[in-house]
């Protein structure tokens, strides 16, 4: 079977693709009798392949021309496995500790074979769910988006190589453009895409269609995200596109990735735990209140920023004298001057955060892509108090952004919500 053109694989088919294709072939040792192909494809867009055999194992994602949750009814360019692949590598480049090997990617078929994660690896946010604590989490999200937003900025490269980067990313225009839509439009307007937990949220969500204050700061934000190549960023980063174990975190799924705002990234991470903090009520049981593991949450959720903020000056730190072009040696070098402009590159990115975070929190509640953190509490009017908490934060983390100094007064706004 030749696959020169496009094709949807299925089990039997990929075995062929496999065979024929010796980059795959050998990571099994070119055994094929004894392999199992078992599509797990969980999230929202494409389709997901695990292959392991007894000399070795991989994972086959193939993008196909339309939105896998939706169906054929939404169309979308199977072009996006190019930039996953793309960013894939570059992520692997920068932070090759938390970021799954590309083996063989074919644009042709959409398809990217990588690293299996192998289990014990999870889902992050099932492990939010189920409760359990991943003590590194906060250390190795910090270190990955510390070193990929750092080394893809300005403040690392030259202007050259950033517009050279920037030009190729923005071929990603059809998935920026389902970001616009989905995040920065829809909830904010009546679309048939929409649902939220009907009747208890109704008048939440007409709430937001109906709030001025609200519009405003996301019309800020979404021409931050259209106009500011601040960045190589993932552009999906939520706890969805973390593969966890107690030792081990790991990155995938960066379809959406492009030259963008970096606090998309740290927000969209942040956001979602800030959903998972407070799903918690929903998921706990006799016997298992949650109460410790929501501090775990808050705790990941404050040390996430700090170490983020530590290891990003650090960066900065050690390259102020090389080839970036944000702030030339030559103007920036008084260490006054040079405090001056990190405290307020800082302050920016903290609030861009605080803004984006929010406006994930929002999509999340009253948008067309909900979380399981949410869709798994089974009682709709237990699952809407959760949820109406989680849009308050966000509304006022959208509109009050700039009046927080700092991670731990965001956490105080938690609790306050929470109580
Ligand atoms: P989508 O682009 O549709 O969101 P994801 O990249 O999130 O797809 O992958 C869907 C699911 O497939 C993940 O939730 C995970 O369970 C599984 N998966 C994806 N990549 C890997 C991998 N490298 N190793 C193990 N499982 C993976
Ligand atoms: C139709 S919206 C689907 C969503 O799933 C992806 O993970 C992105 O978050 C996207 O917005
Ligand atoms: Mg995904």
């Amino acid at each position: 079977m030749a696959f020169t053109e496009f094709r949807p694989l299925d089990d039997k088919s990929l075995l062929e693709y496999i065979k024929a294709t010796p980059s795959l072939s050998s990571k099994i040792g070119n055994k094929f009798d004894d392999l199992t192909i078992k599509e797990v494809g969980d999230g929202n867009l494409n389709f997901v392949y695990i292959v392991v055999g007894t000399s070795g194992s991989f994972v086959i994602k193939q993008a196909l021309p339309y939105v896998r949750c939706i169906g054929e009814s939404w169309p979308m360019t199977k072009e996006r496995a190019y930039f996953e692949a793309l960013a894939l590598k570059e992520h692997g480049k920068l932070c090759p500790d938390h970021v799954p090997e590309v083996y063989h990617f074919d644009r042709t078929m959409s398809l990217i074979g990588m690293r299996y994660l192998e289990p014990p690896h999870i889902i992050l946010r099932k492990g939010l769910i189920a409760g359990i604590k991943y003590p590194l989490l906060a250390e190795h999200m910090s270190e990955f988006m510390a070193k990929t937003l750092f080394y893809t900025s300005l403040l690392y490269r030259t202007t050259t190589e950033h517009k050279r980067n920037v030009a190729e990313f923005c071929g990603n225009v059809e998935l920026c453009r389902l970001t616009e839509q989905v995040v920065f439009s829809d909830p904010y307007k009546v679309s048939k895409f929409n649902h939220w937990t009907s009747p208890y949220l109704d008048r939440d969500a007409e709430a937001v269609r109906e709030d001025n204050t609200l519009k405003l700061e996301v019309a800020g934000l979404k021409s931050m995200f259209c106009e500011r190549a601040q960045a190589l960023i993932h552009g999906d980063l939520h706890t969805g596109s973390v593969m966890v174990t107690p030792n081990s975190t790991q990155v995938i799924d960066p379809e959406f990735a492009f030259y963008g705002p970096m606090g998309f990234d740290i927000g969209a991470f942040v956001g979602n735990l800030i959903l998972a903090f407070f799903a918690q009520d929903g998921h706990a049981a006799e016997g298992n209140d949650r109460k410790e593991y929501k501090e775990w949450i808050l705790r990941t959720i404050e040390e996430t920023w700090t170490l983020f903020h530590q290891k990003f000056t650090a960066l900065w730190h050690q390259h102020k004298d090389g080839s970036g072009e944000a702030y030339l040696p030559e103007i920036y070098n008084k260490p006054e001057l040079q405090q001056l402009v990190q405290e307020k590159f800082m302050k920016d990115l903290f609030h861009d955060t605080l803004g984006f975070g929010a406006a994930k929190m929002i999509r999340r509640i009253v948008g067309v892509a909900h979380v399981e953190d949410f869709e798994s509490i089974k009682d709709d009017s237990k699952r809407a108090t959760c949820e109406r908490q989680a849009l308050e934060l966000a509304k006022l983390l959208l509109k009050e952004r700039r009046n927080f100094q700092a991670i731990t007064e965001v956490v105080s706004a938690i609790r306050k919500l929470h109580a």
